[in-house]
Order: structure tokens, then sequence, then C-alpha cells
């Protein structure tokens, strides 16, 4: 899964023109690249990020899914929280929703069981602006799966598809780095819960922390982190850097494929 961020800060100042332009050229690149799906948002959710309205959301987000609906091959999954936001996004193409606040918002749930396309439910401690601050678990691994755990259940009674359901511990959200290394040691684990996993690790602070790089020297960082997760049973690895990525799943798939 390719990473598109539309947020402000992502395009610079060249205006929306610009913006459209621009990401879908690059998601046309991470498709060349071998990403599967593309993930685009509208509203950062790095820590410290304050919210937007979902009008400015949909602004940025829709026409974009539009233009990527018409010139990709791949699905385009739109990385939401707010139910206004899937609706138009889906109506403009969109066949995923990766949502980092799993469906908690009113009207989330039957919005995506009204929609029916597949949806990844991520766990988040806390809020983007503040998550960061004190974040604490008792057992990190069985507090974020029986969240999850609860959060599908609560997708199941609203008729969604066991089968359209991926879940994501939520690597960085409400974590501290020992947390999300504990998470990433046991996430075989989450692979059992009758879902897919994702796993957002790409480019993010732990990587900083452990190898003191800045966010765009991270690549080695996140392509390690990736392969681990991929080991460890993740079945979609949300990652900025495609090309790298693939080839790095190619060794260790074609080492470890075969039976002997
Ligand atoms: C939007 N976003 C940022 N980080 C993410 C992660 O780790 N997982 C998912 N599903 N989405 C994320």
């Amino acid at each position: 899964m390719g990473i598109l961020n539309v947020t402000p800060d992502s395009f610079s100042d060249g205006g929306r023109f610009f913006a459209q332009d621009a990401a879908v050229r690059r998601a046309l690149a991470m498709q060349q690249a071998g990403a599967a799906i593309i993930d685009i948002g509208g509203e950062s959710t790095r820590p410290g990020a304050l919210p937007v309205s979902a009008e400015e959301e949909m602004h940025r987000v829709v026409p974009i899914v539009q233009a990527l609906h018409s010139e990709l091959d791949i699905p385009v999954s739109v990385d939401t929280s707010k139910p206004e936001v899937m609706r138009e996004a889906v109506r403009a193409g969109a066949g995923m929703i990766n949502d980092v606040n799993a469906l908690r918002a009113e009207g989330a749930v039957q919005t995506a069981a009204d929609l029916g396309v597949p949806l990844c439910l991520m766990h988040m401690q806390g809020e983007p602006r503040t998550m960061q601050q004190s974040p604490q678990y008792s057992d990190v691994v069985e507090e974020v799966k029986s969240f999850l755990l609860a959060r599908m259940a609560c997708c199941r009674k609203a008729g969604i598809a066991a089968r359209n359901i991926l879940v994501d511990p939520g690597f960085g959200f409400g974590k501290t780095l020992e947390h999300n290394l504990v998470l990433l040691r046991n996430l075989a684990e989450f692979a059992h819960m009758g879902a897919g996993v994702l796993a957002g690790i790409s480019r993010k602070s732990m990587l900083g922390v452990l190898t003191g790089k800045e966010t765009n020297e991270r690549m080695a960082a996140s392509i390690a982190a990736a392969v681990l997760a991929a080991e460890r049973g993740a079945v979609i690895l949300r990652v900025h850097d495609v090309a790298e990525t693939v080839d790095a799943l190619s060794v260790v798939n074609a080492i470890t494929g075969s039976e002997k």
C-alpha cells in the first residue's frame, strides 16, 4: 500500500491543481513500482496534528480520488475517520476505507456497512493531538488485540462481512518506542484474530529514535521493519518507498517461499 498524503504541507504551496497533478503522478509512479493499493489521506494523523473539517477534507481528497480512479489500475483506499468523507470518496471511486479511529465516529460503522468496501480498523490510544503525551498499557499486546476484537465484533453486528475487515495495531499511535517494539515482536498474534493484518511503520518516529535519522533518511530502517512485519503475518504494508520495499520482499519471499 503506497502512501499518498494530500495535506497542504505535502504539496508545498503550488495550489489545488498542482496538488492534483502531482498526486496523480506520484500514485502512478507507486503503481509502476509495484504498489497494490494507494492510500490517500487529506487530514494529517501525525502526533500533534489538529483536526480539519469534513468539508476541507473532502475538498482535498475527493477530486483526487476521482482522478486516481480513472488513471490507476489498482484500488484507491481513503484514509479518513469521517463518515461523510467515506461516502463521498467511495462515490468518487475509492475501493477501501482506512480508518485510524477504527470506525468509532458516530455513524461510521453504519456508513462502512452501507458502502460494502473492505476496511481497516486501526488501534489508537487517545487522539493525534495528544496521543504521544503519556501512553500507558499494562499489557500492550492484549489491550490492542482486545480493542480490535471488540471493533471487529461491532462491525460484524452491523453486517460487515468478515472478509472485508483488516486490523492494524497502529504503530506510533499512542505508543512509546517500547510499546511499538513489543507489538512488532508479537505481530504474529494479530494474524490469528480472523482478519488480515495491515502494518504501517514506514518512516515513523520509532525508527528515528532507533537510528537517529531524520524522516526522509529512514528508508533502510523502514524496509527492515516492513520485512519483519511481513514475516510475522502482515498482509498489507503501508509504505512510502514502494519500489525498495517490493524489492526487499521479493528477495525474502524467494528465500523463504520454497520448502527446501
Ligand atoms: C493513516 N495512517 C498513518 N499511519 C497509519 C498506520 O500505521 N496504519 C494505518 N492503517 N493507517 C495509517
